[in-house]
């Protein structure tokens, strides 16, 4: 079986002005590795009401469970480094994955952080790294790490209390997951519970779906620049079982396997429009 790991920063590099929000979001249930209720973790804020059920928070729908454990925290997890969990996703055609995830306390030194693969159904594995200060922060401003450092990652709830918050992160995952099945996602916490503490929590998951789209084969939503460089590449290569092939021959509009000008004529039409509906 081929498999291969990606290390990619969370703090990407996509154009300015690309849709926040893209459709066709699926929320995973954390019912089976849930093992504390956020509500009731910190004894000192016991009661504080954030927010559960089928909601939307930061334009992302959310599942959280309103009754019992609501939330996967890592300082729950027994044993030495890393407390790891695998949530079950089985997925197809996934372009991004949302977080809703924070820190217990949690400190900005770089050295503590939270991996986070992505497995497909073919094997192959994506890891991202959610660093504290920089994707991840303290559950409430306090004294410990207040700070965000990635245009990935934003505050999409606030209590009156004006403390309590929630953070949302977003992974776009690469092309090998657009056509294959997104089959779970590991967390792997390297925190500690000692004199810096940093544990996370993961309180909501959701994945969105492909823009299915033809032409858009980025997947951005949009047909642009971007795509007919896959597009020219595409009709460099012909033959769609090639295994150079980009993106698993999206280009091929008409389906006939090989990308050629009447798959050209189709793609320029497409493009034309520049938004895909
Ligand atoms: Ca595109
Ligand atoms: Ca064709």
């Amino acid at each position: 079986m081929k498999k291969a790991i990606w290390i990619g920063a969370a703090l990407g590099t996509m154009a300015a002005g690309e849709a926040w929000a893209l459709p066709g979001y699926v929320p995973i249930s954390l019912a089976s590795v849930a093992n504390a209720r956020l509500q009731d973790t910190w004894p000192t804020f016991t009661g504080i009401a954030y927010p559960t059920g089928d909601l939307t928070l930061g334009g992302v729908p959310w599942t959280i469970a309103t009754e019992g454990n609501n939330t996967w925290f890592a300082k729950r997890v027994a044993g030495v480094n890393p407390r790891s969990v695998t949530i079950a996703i089985n997925q197809t055609n996934i372009r991004s994955v949302y977080t809703l995830m924070g820190t217990w306390q949690g400190t900005t030194n770089q050295s503590r952080y939270v991996d986070l693969t992505l497995t497909n159904s073919e094997g192959f594995s994506y890891t991202t790294r959610y660093f504290g200060g920089v994707q991840i922060r303290d559950w409430f401003n306090g004294s410990y790490t207040n700070s965000l450092n990635s245009w990935k990652t934003t505050r999409v709830y606030l209590h009156s209390d004006n403390k309590s918050r929630l953070d949302m992160q977003r992974i776009d995952l690469p092309p090998q997951f657009w056509w294959s099945t997104l089959v779970s996602l590991r967390i792997d916490d390297v925190g500690s519970d000692s004199s810096s503490p940093q544990r996370s929590f993961l309180y909501g998951l959701t994945v969105s779906k492909l823009v299915r789209c033809a032409s858009d084969l980025n997947g951005d939503g949009q047909i642009d620049d971007s795509d007919f460089l896959v597009f020219a590449q595409s009709y460099d290569v012909l033959d769609c079982t090639e295994t150079r092939m980009p993106v698993r021959c999206q280009a091929d509009a008409n389906r006939d396997g090989i990308v050629d000008d009447l798959d050209f004529a189709t793609f320029l039409t497409a493009y034309d429009k520049v938004l895909c509906q």
